[in-house]
């Protein structure tokens, strides 16, 4: 197989840039780095796609309504817009909820939509929107209504806020409906539309409610965590193993309330920082409540987030817990991890997803011993990249200037009560060095692999051809051209059909399901016709 030294990889860069005209080869050689974790480069990142360029990337829209509220069971979330907006978010992330009761709600297999024709991009959508909103709360009575804007609505001006304001007014505040202006083309990707997403959630929803629901002694938020294949529900059974509270997740499994009561919690962890990190630091700044980052995917690092919560709370009853947790579920992971490692040692991979999962999963790889070669996001940072603290989200960063600065309002009683100088002070040390073991994706990766931003279809299939990995891990859109190339994919967005992968009983999972896959030959057996054939090819003139 090809890739064995990392000179080889260094070809990379010069290789593919070479094929490109001048100008694109110039903004593409920006985001292709060989990576060196003791002295990291700066990398080229959240910049436009260059037309024309295959990209992975998805939309303002996908982000918002997709990725940040699509897990939320009882929210009607409305995409105002053609139908195909609504119909192609409808369920295909695998986010999955639990309801407790039959009386729970739960619209997450529904697809709302104001299904916009001609005449309401000529005339106007407002009305039809008020008519959808209408007929909705009179069908399933939700506890709220969200309005997600889609591109036409932005070019033609419908005001959803102001709809969602008429419309609150008309159902006498008892129903909750507000906006989003998460147009598609908003931002220059998913990205933006987290940050909209974000900004709504708090505006709207976070502190509405001081109910302190539960009484356990450690009350954490869960934040960047979207229960894809069921992840959250092994987070929330080890938290509960732990004796931990789980008072709210944005947004895998939750609710509307959670996110009403995130503010009575202690502490933030942060899973996927690019998604979510606008909500930390706005619960941080608002209401005294720090975060820390985390990654509960692979068994060592839930090993690691628990150890890090017990640290924060300094509590020696939940640090003995947490220890005995790790011992009990550590013999089942170390024997599945056993039994697999004969397949998988010395393996490679690539990585090219979202804006944490690329960084994340190299974890659970390196518990196989497998080595990522080549790694990079669709839509990070360069902050998710180079792994520093981020600026604070009340600080609109250069990307995101057509999203509107919210005003961070703040708490003043709660915040008090909890920060007292000393306290902040204490807390700020702790934090920050937790901050300080927060790693992007290039400390993690080793001298020499490639990092590449935004990666283009034409850029995958040389990766591929020239080095050969033993998996590649992308989205569906990637998959079966890698398949038809001789190399297994694995869905790291919807994870296939599979899941859970976070925790204990996902690294097992996942354990299982990459040595299967790397240790099966079938992807270089299929031959397409035209390789076995002969095929009369046509010569056009020019
Ligand atoms: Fe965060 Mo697909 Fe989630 Fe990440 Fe984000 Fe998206 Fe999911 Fe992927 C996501 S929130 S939908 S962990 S937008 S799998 S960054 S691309 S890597």
């Amino acid at each position: 197989m090809g890739m064995k030294n990392k000179k080889d990889l260094a070809k990379f860069r010069e290789t593919v840039i070479e094929k490109y005209p001048n100008k694109v080869a110039k903004k593409r050689a920006k985001a292709i780095i060989n990576n060196d974790p003791e002295n990291i480069p700066e990398i080229q990142a959240n910049i436009r796609t260059i037309p024309g360029i295959i990209t992975q990337r998805g939309c303002t829209y996908a982000g918002c309504k997709g990725v940040v509220l699509g897990p939320t069971r009882d929210i009607v979330n409305i995409t105002h817009g053609p139908i195909g907006c609504g119909f192609y978010s409808w369920l295909t992330r695998r986010n999955q909820t639990s309801t407790t009761s039959d009386a729970d709600e739960n619209f997450i297999p529904y697809c709302f939509s104001t299904d916009m024709q001609d005449s309401n991009i000529v005339f106007g959508g407002e009305d039809k929107l008020k008519q959808a909103v209408r007929e909705a709360v009179e069908l399933f009575n939700p506890k709220a209504v969200a309005i997600f804007s889609t591109c036409p609505v932005g070019l033609i001006g419908d005001d959803v806020h102001k709809v969602a304001e008429q419309m609150r007014e008309e159902f006498d505040n008892k129903i909750n409906v507000f906006g989003f202006s998460c147009e598609g083309y908003r931002g220059v990707s998913q990205s933006a539309g987290h940050h909209i997403a974000n900004n709504e959630l708090y505006r709207n929803l976070i502190g509405n409610d001081d109910t302190m629901v539960g009484s356990a002694k450690y009350r954490i938020n869960m934040l960047g965590e979207y229960n894809i294949g069921g992840d959250a529900f092994e987070i929330e059974r080890i938290f509960e193993k732990c004796g931990i509270q789980l008072v709210s997740t944005f947004s895998g499994n939750s609710t509307i309330s959670s996110f009403e009561q995130a503010h009575t919690a202690d502490l933030s962890l942060v899973m996927c920082h690019r998604s979510i990190n606008y909500v930390a630091e706005m619960l941080e700044t608002s209401f005294g409540i720090p975060w820390i980052k985390v990654n509960l995917i692979g068994a060592d690092s839930t090993a690691k987030a628990l150890r890090k919560i017990a640290a924060y709370f300094e509590d020696d009853e939940l640090k003995a817990k947490v220890e005995e947790v790790i011992a009990e579920e550590m013999k089942d992971v170390n024997a599945a991890r056993e039994a697999v490692l004969p397949k998988t040692t010395g393996k490679s991979a690539m990585l090219f997803v979202g804006g944490s999962r690329a960084h994340h999963y190299q974890d659970l790889f390196e518990e196989l011993e497998i080595k990522t070669i080549a790694a990079g996001y669709e839509f990070g940072h360069r902050d998710d990249y180079e792994g520093r603290r981020v600026i604070p989200s009340i600080k609109i960063d250069a990307d995101s200037r057509n999203i509107e600065e919210i005003t961070v309002k703040r708490d003043e009683k709660r915040y008090k009560e909890r920060m007292t100088k000393e306290k902040l002070e204490e807390l700020q040390k702790q934090v920050d060095l937790e901050y300080n073991d927060y790693k992007g994706l290039m400390p993690q990766m080793e001298k020499g692999t490639l990092v590449i931003d935004d990666l283009s279809h034409y850029e995958m299939d040389k990766l591929i051809e020239m080095y050969q990995p033993d998996i590649f891990c992308a989205g569906v859109k990637e998959k079966y051209v890698v398949q038809k190339m001789g190399v297994p994919l694995k869905q790291l967005h919807n994870y296939d059909s599979g899941g859970p992968y976070a925790g204990f009983k996902g690294a097992i999972n996942f354990y299982n399901d990459i040595a299967m896959m790397v240790s099966t030959s079938i992807w270089k057996e299929v031959k397409a016709p035209w390789e076995k054939e002969e095929m009369i090819e046509a010569v056009y003139a020019c």
